[in-house]
């Protein structure tokens, strides 16, 4: 009994650890110059990826709908920005990467992740 409960649980811990770390995100977005809505939920940003362009400015409009403290905050790596996002309410983060490359944007425990492609 007590082994199915570990198999049970080796299960589990293999799952999260595939949907948090694993996993890479599907929904992929181009900035076009229009805000970008970013959805907060299920340990996914949904997109979770977005293409822009090297110094223009993108406006993200990121709505956490997940009330767990991972979310709250949004963390821009290598650019120097982070938010806080409110739960239920739209926050915008204007991002202007700066050169071409991949800029990871993630929670502070990095289990919610995203990127910017900049070309
Ligand atoms: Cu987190």
């Amino acid at each position: 009994m007590s082994l199915l409960v570990n198999l049970a649980g080796l299960v589990v811990i293999g799952l999260i650890v595939w949907w948090f770390w694993l996993s890479s995100p599907r929904a992929r977005t181009v900035a076009t110059g229009a805000p970008i809505d970013i959805l907060v939920d299920d340990g996914v940003y949904t997109p979770g990826v977005i293409e822009a362009k090297a110094g223009e400015p993108i406006e993200l409009r990121f709505l956490r709908k997940d009330a767990s403290p991972c979310a709250e905050q949004v963390i821009f790596e290598g650019l120097d920005i982070s938010a806080e996002l409110p739960v239920d309410r739209q926050k915008t983060v204007t991002v202007t990467p700066p050169a071409p490359g991949e800029y990871a944007f993630t929670c502070q425990m990095k289990m919610y992740r995203g990127k910017l492609v900049v070309r």
